[in-house]
């Protein structure tokens, strides 16, 4: 599908700008041996803990929910880490390293303004941004925090429909989770999924618009 005109392009952060599993080698450092899968248990776990809370209507915000994402991840694999070991390994989100195409790819994008709207905090999102040395690419940092409820609630896309102030179908939405591609392609937005690992798409009913393989490709195709 040709893409209609894109005003404006708001991005996933984590996952999409931000790799999740550069954890890896702190997960590693505390419980040698384990690193790996303790890197995903803990990104699933935390996913997960936002759809049921959402469900449930009991909102705590991603740092606590990461947390526990993380505790219940070590207790799967049979580790009781300490709380010092606990602090050391959230530490890790505040400074996620970025994909390594991200600047050149915001760069290439000439002007066209960019936003995040993610799961993370207020407080967690600028730290990740200013730890990468981005915080001059972004207009908005919009946080799910304001509505207390997570992606892939309509609610959390309406967010970032109002702060920009236009609308969906001239807004172009960027994710490397497809699901979170389904939920903003069902609420209007156009969606570019950026599927690095060309993992197989999600079956919700949705197609996302476009299929990129590294950000670098978005001038292309909105071209
Ligand atoms: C984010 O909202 C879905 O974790 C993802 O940044």
């Amino acid at each position: 599908m040709e893409p209609k005109m894109v005003k404006a392009l708001v991005f996933d952060a984590y996952g999409t700008l931000f790799d999740v599993r550069s954890v890896l080698n702190r997960c590693e450092d505390v419980f040698p041996g384990h690193g790996s899968d303790l890197t995903g248990l803990w990104r699933a776990k935390q996913l997960e803990y936002t759809w049921l809370r959402s469900l449930m209507g009991r909102y705590e915000d991603f740092w606590q929910v990461t947390q526990n994402g993380l505790v219940f991840g070590c207790r799967s694999l049979g580790l009781a880490p300490s709380q010092d070991q606990i602090d050391y390994l959230m530490q890790a989100y505040l400074a996620l390293e970025p994909f390594p195409e991200i600047a050149a790819a915001l760069d290439a994008l000439d002007g066209l303004p960019c936003s995040i709207l993610s799961n993370g905090t207020p407080t967690m999102l600028q730290s990740v941004v200013h730890s990468a040395g981005l915080e001059s690419r972004f207009q908005h940092i919009l946080s799910v925090d304001e509505v207390r409820i997570y992606k892939p609630s309509p609610v959390v896309y309406r967010l970032a429909e109002d702060r920009l102030g236009i609308r969906r179908e001239e807004i172009g939405f960027v994710s490397s989770n497809c699901w979170d591609v389904a939920g903003a392609k069902a609420f209007g937005f156009q969606t570019f999924w950026l599927n690095r690992q060309k993992a197989p798409a999600e079956l919700l009913g949705v197609e996302p618009d476009q299929i990129i393989g590294s950000a670098m490709e978005l001038t292309s195709v909105l071209s």
